[in-house]
């Protein structure tokens, strides 16, 4: 497209847009090259807006672009006012969001204001001197009698979460990496100068937050509380006095310990603090004893649909959820929850449908759309996440088995993620000219975005279908969810209902053939709304299905009219 393009219809008139909208996350690093460094970048991004805006997409999350000293790829904010410089400048990122928004394509910024990096300024003050006037913007304690850190507060990233600092004597928080200091909310300067720099970026076009940790600003590192602290929701409302009222943005806050109850403070209508909550109860209640992500559980369906209806039902009347099966520190989600071997087409498309059809708004991680598997490494040299890095040296330190670490690390490590897009089959997957900054998936010859644009059959052409459905059919937007066959252990299915539209899902989520029979709440019988094998427009009766099948019926009901007790076959658009 070229830069004459008319502006289409502005994407955040309505109310509550981002109900409707379906969000695309971009991990700048690994999205597109455009110089041949190695890294990807701002302008990589500004040439692909135009296969974005084909998928159908309405949002790109932006993973940071931030000055950054990159110890753990952006998330190390040195800067919040300018870019670094790999990922481009100020003035590409303002032709990001003029460019975006001509397509209606609205940016929405990762905002990591938990913590900073050591180089931010505020840092390099806070830790001059005891007295000085930034020394309360971060987290600072005496050590313990002993000379140890002040308590046994672990960091996310292993180990301590207090680094100690000769130069004044006092420990300083970091819950994750030493260079990334905890930023002290309790602080009203910091918080003010938090929603200056929020405004700031606002008032440059953008079309809202994805927040980083957000529950962890609350942290009481006396009383050893990283999440959910008495002040957080204090903290979100006074956010959203000082910079969201009134701008009708998405904002959705980054929570892995959110529970059903606290998700709908984050998130219901009346609460002032954000759009939608991002919570991982489906994925970590995967994980192994402890919480142990080095050692995931084989996939159990069960657990899954469990966590996910949960949350369905929670958020039913009040709340919004968001809708994900990956982003860039899970692993593929045709690997996690799939079969990339044997049904990986299949597979990939089985679990797109369920997860763009519950009730939320959906997010694609860049090359779940073509469906990209887990990484493949098998060495640590392979991997540059430093998480993986600092447990796999925890690992070694403590003498455990650091074989079965890197099988941990090959299921669910963040890496999995950040191999580069898959664009095409020329060497490093037409991602980059030079020499990528992590290894590109050698699956690439079979699996990228040129094999699949012009293929209805495609990965890609499922999701630009799911995508569409959600456009057209108010019934996948704001339809009521109704879970099926709870406890079958191979069928994900359940039911949407707006009005007298249903839609009925039905998704054989397991390699083997399945069968069951239709208990009544979801039979249905009208048009197909989306397959991943040949169409049908019945559910009825003992139902056979295909591994990974998976396919969708719209149908109306008069579900309204309470003298009739049988419902219509109609199609989508007959017997109104
Ligand atoms: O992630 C939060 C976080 O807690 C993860 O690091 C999580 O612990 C881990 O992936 C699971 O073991 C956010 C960002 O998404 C992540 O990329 C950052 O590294 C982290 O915050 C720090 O900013
Ligand atoms: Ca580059």
């Amino acid at each position: 497209m070229a830069d004459n393009v008319p502006a289409t219809k502005p994407y955040r008139d309505d109310a509550d847009w981002w109900k409707s909208t379906t969000v695309y996350q971009i991990y700048p690093r690994s999205f597109c090259d455009s110089n041949g460094d190695g890294i990807g970048d701002i302008p990589g991004i500004v040439s692909k807006l135009d296969y974005l805006a084909d998928l159908g997409i309405g949002v790109i999350w932006l993973s940071p672009v931030y000055a950054s000293p990159m110890e753990d790829n952006g998330y190390d904010i040195s800067d919040y006012r300018d870019i670094a410089p790999e990922f481009g400048t100020l003035a590409d990122m303002d032709r990001l969001i003029a460019e975006a928004g001509k397509r209606g394509i609205g940016i929405v910024m990762d905002l990591v204001v938990n913590h900073t990096s050591d180089r931010h300024e505020w840092f390099e003050a806070s830790r001059a001197s005891r007295d000085n006037p930034k020394r309360d913007f971060y987290v600072w304690r005496d050590p313990a009698p002993d000379g140890g850190p002040p308590n046994d507060l672990p960091s996310y990233f292993a180990g301590s979460a207090w680094a100690f600092d000769e130069a004044t004597g006092q420990y300083y928080m970091h819950l994750f990496a030493p260079g990334q200091p905890d930023l002290n909310w309790d602080n009203p300067q910091l918080r003010a100068e938090i929603y200056d720099m929020m405004n700031w970026w606002l008032d440059r076009g953008v079309a809202g937050f994805r927040m980083d940790v957000i529950d962890l600003i609350g942290k009481q590192p006396d009383r050893l509380i990283r999440n959910n602290g008495p002040k957080l929701h204090d903290y979100l409302q006074e956010m959203h006095r000082e910079a969201l009222a009134g701008r009708n943005v998405l904002t959705v806050g980054e929570s892995w310990e959110a529970t059903p109850e606290t998700g709908l403070l984050f998130s219901g209508r009346d609460r002032d603090e954000l759009s939608m909550v991002f919570q991982f109860q489906h994925v970590t209640s995967l994980w192994g004893e402890d919480g142990n992500k080095w050692r995931p559980r084989p996939f159990d369906l069960v657990t899954f649909k469990r966590a996910l209806n949960e949350w369905q039902r929670a958020l039913a009347e009040d709340g919004w959820n968001s809708l994900f099966v990956s982003n860039h520190d899970l692993p593929r989600a045709v690997s996690r929850y799939g079969d990339d071997r044997r049904h990986w087409r299949e597979s990939a498309t089985a679990i797109a449908t369920v997860n763009h059809l519950m009730r939320g708004t959906p997010y694609v991680f860049q090359g779940e759309e073509i469906g990209m598997t887990n990484a493949g490494f098998t060495q640590i040299d392979q991997y540059r996440d430093v998480e993986t890095l600092n447990f796999h040296a925890e690992h070694e330190a403590a003498g455990y088995d650091l074989a079965a670490f890197l099988d941990g690390a090959a299921a669910n490590g963040r890496d999995n993620a950040r191999t580069p897009v898959q664009w095409t089959a020329a060497k490093n997957s037409g991602f980059t000219d030079g020499i990528p900054w992590i290894g590109v998936n050698p699956n690439h010859d079979r699996i990228n975005v040129d094999n699949q644009i012009g293929d209805e059959h495609s990965v890609l052409a499922h999701y630009r279908r799911l995508i569409g459905l959600r456009k057209t059919h108010p019934v996948v937007v704001h339809g009521d969810y109704v879970p099926c066959l709870e406890d079958n252990p191979q069928i994900f299915a359940f039911t949407r209902n707006l009005g007298n539209r249903r839609l009925a899902v039905v998704v054989n989520f397991s390699s083997e053939p399945a069968r069951c029979d239709i208990p009544a709440g979801l039979e249905t019988s009208g048009v197909c709304a989306i397959s991943n094998y040949a169409p049908r427009d019945t559910i009825a009766g003992t139902l056979g299905l295909a591994p990974w099948e998976a396919f969708a019926v719209l149908s109306e009901t008069r579900g309204q009219d309470p003298s009739s007790g049988s419902k219509s076959t109609g199609t989508d658009t007959a017997q109104r």
